[in-house]
């Protein structure tokens, strides 16, 4: 035994899992008492989607370290390195601590009070005046589903504005709309276990080595199995792949295509499936006739053979699974790539059966808690606006006249933000989200946050580069000081325990909003004799009774007895039976059209924005863990060597990307083959070289997704002047 392991032994630390806390300490040769736990709280981490179960060490009422919950489904005993410092996140400097009003141009310290019946005043005038759907709100999937079902409640009923979206337009929305038009409603099909179980696992557009860690165990190297990644970069995951396409940038479609031809015409399809629970094979037949391998080796820059032994490896697999992330999403041909995705699964008969799945892996931690119940782009739990019957369901679950239940979704984020600009929508309340870094095309959310009349930002820290705008800031708990569920990728609903108590005034958001909603005279209508969030889940879980997420038979004991419960099984649609009138799946005919905005000479690279392991989105958490920022603390430009030569720039050099839009300047160049040439990529996560100041505001038709992944930049040596 190892003296780390001993030592671990010794504290009652189980030695299989990695605690980054005492390893730390071990290698320094002692072991600081003030870190050593009195009592572990079990919880989930806050996050990403992947969910994985945790147990947080708590002394004197802090928080001193985190373990992996070695019971837990999803990621027995694993955690990753956001997730072995998450305590650090609970004693971080920069938290909002109380409400701030702006007063003659300062934010100054009010009372809740005051805060709250501010906004209620300011948004109330500016509704009177410029009608109910001038009041623009913008969620997240980062708060717990308690929280998003009375919110959605509290925007669509009580404030009744349609105006009404969530930070996942920028990240799920496409996947959301590619199940909906394949198979009739939203919902992942299938589990992690399905990765360990199929023989062909097909990841496009998803680096899970850099975002999604714990569920690169369930890939470890085995030979019965192939792993294929499709990424235009050679991304850690893609450094994982038996087969790694690097495909031209958007042509993911085209590959669909391809392999549906060649499964079509060599035979490899299940025809039985196709003709009981599909719709539209014989057009679809016809259409991808046209995408030939020659055809298609000429759009992606894979070889014939490629796509000939791709096509084959997923049409002869027992079980073949794909997975797929902002690589799809991120592009304003989202919804329809997944279609395209779909349509592989369903031609093969992929779906429904163990290891066979098409499978959105989501992002944040809990963007499905958001999707089921938040009221955004469908009505809590995927009910319909258009549909008369899922409106009149739902006013007889809440008991209110259905006249109050929209018949359409209002505007998308987006539109929210077009509206600000043209002065349509007059006043914005942000929660838990930071466009000012995350939003493609900043100028123009620049402009937005700037002509409404009242902009509140509820979020758990201060200064953030958006709340600098607000009018109101209003001061949350987060993750860690709050109870409720959040639910995985997998759809597995998890546990999600209060550590410590919130610093300062923060309150739950979950408080917030029963605060506001007593202000509005509405509490008792809407929320009646509520007063934990475990009064909206017993709620919600009569609202999602009998619906596709139903969450009846889910008691928050059982989700901690059992570390976890997935509604809907380990897998939707095993009957075959989908959620389109008449019961049947549909076949979509997706063409591949070039992305929006092409490189030329004066604009010549595509620029390609993402993520890095050590760091969560906008950094507002991370930043502030010293483990992570140490290891990342600067943004930096990957280029191709081919490119650096012709630019005679050397590696480390600073440069400048410029896009039609803005720059963003000073960043280190990393010269590296992990991009092609004419590719560049940088991460979006820092705010001081924020990647959207040269993104291009482009939108999906169908989910309103931005285009995230490709436009066209000019890079140049930065010089100081
Ligand atoms: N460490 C960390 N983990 C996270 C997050 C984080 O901020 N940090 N955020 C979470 C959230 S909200 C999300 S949504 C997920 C995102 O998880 P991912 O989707 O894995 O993350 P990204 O890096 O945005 O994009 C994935 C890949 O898409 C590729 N890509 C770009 N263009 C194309 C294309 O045309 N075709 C294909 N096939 N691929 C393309 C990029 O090269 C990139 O490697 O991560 C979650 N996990
Ligand atoms: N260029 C480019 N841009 C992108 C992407 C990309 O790949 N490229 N990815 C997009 C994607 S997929 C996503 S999901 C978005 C994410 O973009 P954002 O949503 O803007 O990112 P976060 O930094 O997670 O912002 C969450 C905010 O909520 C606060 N917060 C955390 N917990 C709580 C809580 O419990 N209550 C409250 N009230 N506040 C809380 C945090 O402090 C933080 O300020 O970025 C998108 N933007
Ligand atoms: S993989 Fe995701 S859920 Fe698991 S520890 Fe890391 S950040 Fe947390
Ligand atoms: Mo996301």
């Amino acid at each position: 035994m190892t003296a780390l392991a001993r030592l671990k032994r010794a504290l009652g630390i189980d030695t299989r899992q990695c605690d980054y806390t005492y390893e730390r300490d071990a290698r320094f040769g002692h072991v600081s008492s003030s870190r050593v736990a009195e009592k572990w709280v079990k919880t989930t981490c806050g996050y990403c989607s992947v969910g994985c179960g945790m147990l947080v060490g708590v002394k004197d009422d802090k928080a001193v370290a985190v373990r992996g919950n070695p019971e837990h489904p999803v990621n027995r005993g694993k955690l990753c390195p956001k997730g072995l410092s998450e305590h650090h996140i609970l004693t971080a400097p920069g938290r909002a601590k109380t409400p701030l009003l702006r007063k003659n141009g300062t934010l100054t310290p009010v009372s809740w009070d005051e805060a709250l019946d501010t906004m209620v005043e300011r948004f109330a005038g500016v509704q009177q005046k410029y009608g109910a759907d001038a009041l623009g709100v913008v969620g997240t999937g980062q708060l717990l589903t308690e929280e998003f079902y009375t919110l959605g409640k509290l925007v669509q009923l009580g404030f009744r504005s349609r105006s009404y979206d969530g930070n996942t337009t920028l990240c799920m929305a496409s996947a959301v709309s590619g199940y909906k038009l394949s198979f009739g409603s939203d919902g992942p099909p299938g589990s992690y276990a399905d990765m360990e179980t199929a023989d062909v696992v097909m990841l496009i557009g998803a680096n899970i080595a850099d975002n999604h860690p714990i569920l690169c165990h369930r890939l470890e190297r085995d030979a019965e199995r192939t792993l294929i990644v499709v990424d235009p970069r050679v991304t850690k995951t893609a450094m994982m792949a038996d087969l790694h396409l690097a495909v031209k940038p958007r042509s993911d479609i085209a590959l669909l295509n391809g392999m549906a031809h060649v499964l079509i015409r060599d035979g490899l399809i299940d025809s039985t499936y196709i003709s009981q629970y599909t719709d539209g094979f014989h057009q679809y037949k016809e259409f991808v006739a046209e995408y030939t391998p020659e055809r298609v080796a000429a759009l992606t820059g894979l070889s014939e053979e490629t796509i000939v032994r791709v096509a084959r490896l997923y049409g002869k697999a027992r079980a073949a699974f794909i997975g797929w992330t902002m690589g799809v999403n991120h592009s304003t041909q989202g919804a329809v790539t997944v279609a395209a995705i779909n349509n592989l699964a369903l031609i093969t008969g992929n779906i429904g059966r163990a290891g066979a799945s098409p499978f959105s892996i989501t992002g944040q931690c809990n963007a499905m808690g958001t999707r089921e119940s938040g009221f955004t782009s469908s009505l809590p739990g995927y009910r319909k606006f258009e549909k008369q019957a899922d409106r009149e369901e739902l006013a007889r679950l809440w008991g209110l006249d259905v006249e109050r239940i929209p018949t359409a979704r209002g505007l998308a984020y987006p539109d929210i933000i077009e509206a600000a600009v043209a002065g349509k929508v007059k006043a914005l309340w942000f929660i838990a989200t930071n466009p000012a870094v995350s939003f493609p095309n900043y100028s123009v959310l620049e402009q937005a946050l700037r002509s409404v009349d009242f902009l509140v930002v509820q979020d758990g820290f201060h200064p953030t580069p958006t709340s600098d705008f607000a009018d109101l800031v209003l001061p949350a708990a987060i993750w860690g000081e709050k109870e409720g569920t959040y639910t995985n990728s997998e759809r597995r609903v998890s546990k999600v325990n209060r550590v410590v108590a919130a610093p300062g005034e923060a309150r739950a958001d979950f408080d917030i909003f029963l605060d506001l909603a007593e202000r509005l005279g509405v509490r008792e209508e809407l929320y009646p004799g509520w007063t934990t969030t475990h009064d909206a889940y017993k709620e919600w879980q009569r609202v999602s009774a009998g619906r596709l997420c139903d969450y009846s038979g889910i008691s928050w004991e059982q989700i901690e007895e059992e570390s976890g419960v997935q509604w809907g099984g380990a897998r939707l649609y095993e009957d075959g039976v989908f959620r389109h009138e008449g019961g049947r799946a549909k076949l979509y005919n997706v063409p591949c059209e070039p992305f929006v905005e092409q490189p030329t000479s004066e604009y010549p690279y595509v620029l390609n924005t993402g993520r890095t392991v050590e760091h969560w989105h906008t950094r507002t958490k991370t930043a502030k863990v010293q483990l992570l920022d140490t290891m990342a603390p600067y943004a930096w430009l990957e280029m191709n060597p081919v490119d650096a030569r012709r630019l005679q720039l050397k590696p480390h050099d600073r440069v400048s990307v410029i896009s039609r839009r803005g720059s963003v300047k000073n960043l280190e160049l990393r010269i590296t083959g992990i991009v092609a040439p004419g590719q560049v990529f940088m991460p979006f996560h820092f705010a001081e070289t924020n990647s959207n100041l040269v993104t291009l505001g482009a939108f999906d038709p169908i989910s309103r997704e931005p285009n995230f992944k490709q436009c066209a930049v000019l890079v140049e040596r930065f010089v100081t002047k």
